[in-house]
C-alpha cells in the first residue's frame, strides 16, 4: 500500500494498492469492500475506513426489434423496440444503427443505470424498398459492451 502523494508523513493519508491480475481474477462480479487501519509512528491504530467497489467484466445481453417484430414496413419512421440486462452494474447506454455492426455508431448519453432495460425509440430508416438490417449495442456502467444484437 502506498501513500498517494509518495510519503507517509501527515496525519491523514490517502493511500492507493494496486490489485494483481490473479488478485481481480479470483474476485467474484459483484460489489467488494476495502478495509485499511492506519498506523501512527508511536504504534497507535486509527479508525478502520472502507471503501467499495463493483467488479463487472461481464458485457450486457440485449436484442432489437423493428415495430415489434411485423417482418413489413410502409412508412421510413419506424420504431425500434430496445431491451438489454445486465446483472451487476447495468445498462446506461445504447446505440443504435442501420448496419449489422453498431461499432462505428455514437452511443446515447449515459442514462441511470437500469437492469432491466427496455425502450421505443423513433428511427428512420433508408429510403427504398427491401430489406433493412438495424443493430444495436448496449454498454454497461463498467463500461462492457454488448455483441450487436441486429433485426
Ligand atoms: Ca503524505
Ligand atoms: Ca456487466
Amino acid at each position: 500500500m502506498n501513500a498517494s502523494d509518495g510519503l507517509f508523513n501527515s496525519g491523514t493519508e490517502n493511500v492507493t494498492k494496486a490489485l494483481t491480475a490473479a488478485q481481480f481474477s479470483a474476485l467474484s462480479e459483484g460489489t467488494h469492500t476495502i478495509y485499511v487501519n492506519g498506523q501512527d509512528a508511536a504504534g497507535n491504530w486509527g479508525a478502520t475506513q472502507s471503501a467499495t467497489f463493483v467488479k463487472d467484466t461481464v458485457a450486457p445481453t440485449g436484442t432489437i426489434a423493428v415495430n415489434s417484430n411485423d417482418p413489413y414496413t410502409s412508412s421510413t419512421s419506424v420504431t425500434l423496440n430496445l431491451s438489454a440486462a445486465d446483472l451487476t452494474s447495468k445498462v446506461v447506454s445504447y446505440r443504435v444503427a442501420e448496419a449489422a455492426d453498431c461499432s462505428s455508431a455514437t452511443f446515447v448519453a449515459p442514462f441511470a443505470p437500469v437492469s432491466p432495460y427496455s425502450a421505443n425509440v423513433p428511427f428512420t430508416l433508408s429510403s427504398g424498398d427491401g430489406s433493412k438490417t438495424v443493430c444495436a449495442q448496449y454498454k454497461d456502467a463498467a463500461g462492457n459492451i454488448s455483441s450487436n444484437a441486429s433485426d
